[in-house]
């Protein structure tokens, strides 16, 4: 009997290679709280991403939640965003007491479409959160533009972005701020985890605020914060993980090119092309089935038959959730196309240890759907 694949498998370093990096946190007894292992993984972030500031976060929602509050717009203020997204994205624009307006998709690469942003913009919109899916880069310089010309913040949802590179230079260096998600399911993952990377000095000590409790000293608590640090285990992980990421890239490159080989230009399929001046890693494997012989949900169920678990990533859209059935902004008329891809999109497994041969036979059961 085949194994059970899903949709990803965390990446994880050799067990004798993680005992070793936590073997000193038996030593000092010290777990969380911006220990040794958490400073190490901040500094060496800094250094892959050759980005000025990198504030570690227990999860990636947190990290973003807490940027949006840093950067303290009024409640009541317009962000423009897309619901072609996981729920956090839009989640913690809300749960700041700001209003999402949902912006469209781009056909192309799933990221927001740069040409309809301007029209959304009112005297109400106070930043632009635009989200990298699946590790695709939005048109970072079309937007910070955009951004400069009205004074609004861009804050990226980088999510799926880790170690992706436009022009050469890494996605944590575009806009005000760039939030990163290093859960197990990532290509860069912590366990659990997020960071927030961004140029502004001011930004270290205030988003530092937000993640404990606004405290700064043994006798001294200067802001109303929360607690969303990275304990040790999380930041060891991360510092092993690093070691091993790029060749793992490499290997999910392997991924995508069997994929390509076996599934591009097959009537009715749409696969995600290589963007043009974008390094990418390789994050999630999209195909969208449009006039295929079967839909996107028989393919899924056929392929749950053969124990595969692909996923909807992202179905329904954030803007049709239930909680936000009282959202003036909720409903996908206004975004035709991320509803069209929300209807088609089936993301197919994707990880740095997948075989080529099991690639072979979720192509072969994907393309035997279509023949039916
Ligand atoms: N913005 C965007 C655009 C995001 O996609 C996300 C997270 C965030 C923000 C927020 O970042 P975090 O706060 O999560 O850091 C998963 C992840 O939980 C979530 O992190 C991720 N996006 C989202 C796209 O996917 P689920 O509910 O689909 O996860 P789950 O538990 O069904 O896992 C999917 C597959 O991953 C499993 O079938 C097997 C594999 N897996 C899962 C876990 C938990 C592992 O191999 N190891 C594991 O430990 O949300």
């Amino acid at each position: 009997m085949s194994e059970h694949i899903l949709v990803t498998r965390s990446s994880m370093p050799d067990f004798e290679e993680y005992c070793e990096e936590i073997r000193k946190l038996w030593d000092s007894h010290w777990l969380t709280n911006m220990g040794v292992e958490h400073e190490t993984l901040q500094k060496l972030l800094e250094d892959y991403l050759g980005c000025s500031h990198v504030v570690l976060y227990t999860n990636g929602h947190l990290a973003l939640e807490n940027v949006i509050a840093a950067m303290r717009f009024p409640k009541g203020g317009e962000v423009i965003t897309t619901p072609f997204t996981f729920a956090s994205t839009t989640h913690a624009i809300v749960r700041n007491g700001l209003t999402p307006i949902f912006c469209d998709v781009n056909p192309e690469d799933y990221t927001i479409d740069a040409d309809k942003i301007e029209s959304l913009i009112t005297d109400k919109t106070v930043a632009i959160v635009p989200v990298h899916v699946y590790g695709s880069m939005c048109d970072v310089e079309r937007i910070g533009e955009i951004g400069k010309k009205y004074g609004l913040k861009v804050i990226y949802d980088a999510a799926h972005a880790f170690a992706v590179k436009y022009k050469g230079v890494s996605s944590a260096n575009f806009g005000d701020a760039s939030m990163f998600s290093f859960h197990a399911t990532k290509v860069f993952n912590t366990i659990e985890g997020g960071a927030v990377c961004f140029p502004n000095d001011a930004l270290v000590e205030t988003l530092n605020d937000m993640k404990n409790f606004g405290i700064r000293g043994p006798e001294s608590c200067v802001f109303v914060g929360g607690n969303a640090k990275m304990n040790e285990f999380q930041a060891a992980m991360g510092i092993c993980n690093l070691r091993h990421l790029d060749r793992e890239i490499k290997k999910r490159a392997a991924v995508t090119e069997r994929y390509f080989a076996r599934l591009d230009g097959v009537p009715g399929l749409r696969l995600r092309k290589p963007q043009k001046d974008v390094e990418s890693n390789h994050a999630y494997f999209p195909v969208v089935f449009d006039g295929f012989g079967a839909t996107r949900n028989e393919v899924f169920d056929a392929l749950e038959e053969h124990g595969i678990t692909a996923r909807k990533y992202f179905y329904p859209l954030t803007s049709s959730f239930e909680c936000y059935a009282d959202l003036p902004t909720a409903g996908t008329e206004k975004t035709p196309v991320a509803a069209f891809l929300a209807d088609r999109v089936l993301t197919l497994p994707m990880y740095a240890d997948l075989s080529l041969e099991n690639v072979d036979r979720i192509c072969d059961i994907v393309l035997a759907c279509g023949r039916r």
